[in-house]
């Protein structure tokens, strides 16, 4: 029987590139026993984003529906890191960035296709066997998975490192009663490199392989709220994730995968201009962006976003759009971030929308940040002048 399942594992890999897999790895469904004291110590500090699964045994106690759990089976599909030709963000025609795991179609729908692919050809092999696939939205960790299955280490930047395609590698897994013998975990490591917790802007690493989410730029371009102004200054042209711990990183040098058309990026989408995303309305904005993973959240975030980056940019040609925005938007965070990207650019007509504001507005929230921003509009001028 043992020897079936070899044989099995040895054709599904070779079949995997078919399936639309980059790489396939297998490893048994024990329990992630180290995996939840880390979990229940993230949860303590305070560090999850609140997309995680809450429920710490279904993340760290493999489950079948209809089955015993016996092995897992871990995929990767590579993505590009690279853009041809990318449009130039130049004074008046600004332009923002979204992170390459959105670049190309959503990765959920490429790698769920892939998994159905995988199980459709252990069907027609082993019809009775039980399986069950997941991407990013299911129980498991895909990261402790992938580890355990010989894709790649974890990286001091939390990301699985394969040693062939990098850490520019989405992540998806099948739980299986088959019983596959499991693969060995990759040994390669970090080393003494320290690149990416150096990088990070926010300091959101706060140990190798701990990252405290709320703190994370590709977490906050997520949030729907009010950011500190700190955290503001720091998205600076993000408008959705963050690729700076995996840029930086080594083992990423010249990797960038460009063999999925599906996956390549359209430049004017994931960087496009700032200025029309302020009025973009909602079925334009999926038109846009609803192939992306980015749009997961709705325009609010992007729209949000966007305005900090103005901001960010010191970009005098959005003060109209923006004043429009701090006097008459209704949703007070959008109002509120106006104020700050104001407060930003500087100059009088800025001042003067401030001030327009403050006369009108309601929300205790966004006043407080239209008297900040006023009071850094007058010292400036002040100094200027
Ligand atoms: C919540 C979430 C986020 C949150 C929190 C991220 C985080 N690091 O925890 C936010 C919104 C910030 C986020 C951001 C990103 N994410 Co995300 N995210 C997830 C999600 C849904 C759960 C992650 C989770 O549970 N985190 C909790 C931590 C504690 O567990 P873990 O990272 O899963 O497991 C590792 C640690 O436990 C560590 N570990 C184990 N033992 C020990 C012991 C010690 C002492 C320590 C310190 C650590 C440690 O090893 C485990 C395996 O690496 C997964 C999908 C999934 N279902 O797993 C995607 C996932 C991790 N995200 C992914 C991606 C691509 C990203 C971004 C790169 C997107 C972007 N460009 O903006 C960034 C990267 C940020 C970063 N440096 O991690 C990919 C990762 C692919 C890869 N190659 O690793 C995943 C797997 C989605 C997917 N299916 O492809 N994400
Ligand atoms: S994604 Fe950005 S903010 Fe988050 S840990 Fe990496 S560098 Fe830091
Ligand atoms: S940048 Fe250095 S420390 Fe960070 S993940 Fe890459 S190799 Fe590891």
């Amino acid at each position: 029987m043992n020897n079936n399942w070899s044989t099995l594992k040895e054709e599904i890999k070779a079949a995997a590139p078919e399936l639309g897999i980059d790489d396939i790895g297998f490893a048994t469904a024990e329990p992630f026993l180290y995996l939840r004291t880390v979990l229940e110590e993230h949860r303590r500090k305070g560090y999850e984003s609140g997309f995680e699964e809450p429920d710490l045994d279904k993340r760290t106690v493999p489950a079948l529906q209809g089955g015993e759990p016996m092995s897992i089976l871990a995929i990767a599909v590579a993505y590009p890191s690279k853009m041809d030709n990318p449009p130039k963000s130049e004074p008046g025609e600004r332009r923002g960035i979204l992170a390459r795991a959105s670049w190309g179609r959503d990765y959920h729908q490429v790698l769920r296709e892939a998994l159905g692919k995988l199980e459709a050809f252990i069907r027609e092999r082993v019809p009775d066997a039980v399986m069950e696939s997941m991407v990013d939205t299911g129980v498991l960790s895909d990261r402790a998975v992938a580890e355990r299955a010989g894709i790649g280490f974890s990286g001091k930047n939390c990301a699985i490192i394969s040693p062939k395609w990098g850490s520019w590698i989405y992540l998806g897994e099948m739980v299986t009663n088959i019983p596959f013998p499991p693969d060995v975990p990759v040994t390669e490591g970090c080393g003494d490199c320290t690149k990416c917790i150096d990088a990070c802007p926010t300091g959101a690493l706060v140990g190798p392989g701990q990252l405290n989410a709320q703190a994370c730029i590709s977490y906050l371009t997520q949030t729907k709220g009010f950011l500190s102004e700190e955290y503001m200054t720091k998205i600076g042209n993000r408008l959705y994730g963050c690729d700076t711990c995996q840029i930086v990183c080594p083992h990423n040098r010249g990797k960038n995968w460009n063999h999925r058309p599906e996956l390549l990026p359209d430049s004017e989408v994931v960087k496009p201009l700032l200025l029309p995303i302020l009025s973009i309305s909602n079925r334009e904005f999926k038109e846009k962006f609803g192939i992306s993973s980015a749009a997961w959240r709705g325009k609010k975030p992007i729209q949000r976003n966007a305005i900090i980056a103005l901001g960010n940019f010191k970009e005098a040609a959005a003060v109209p759009k923006l004043t429009e925005i701090v006097l008459a938007e209704p949703r007070p965070e959008m109002r509120g971030t106006a104020a700050w990207a104001l407060s930003r650019i500087g100059g009088e007509e800025a001042l003067a929308a401030v001030e327009q504001a403050l006369a009108r507005e309601q929300d205790e929230e966004v006043l407080g940040m239209l008297r900040r921003a006023q009071e850094k509009l007058r010292e400036t001028a002040q100094a200027e002048g």
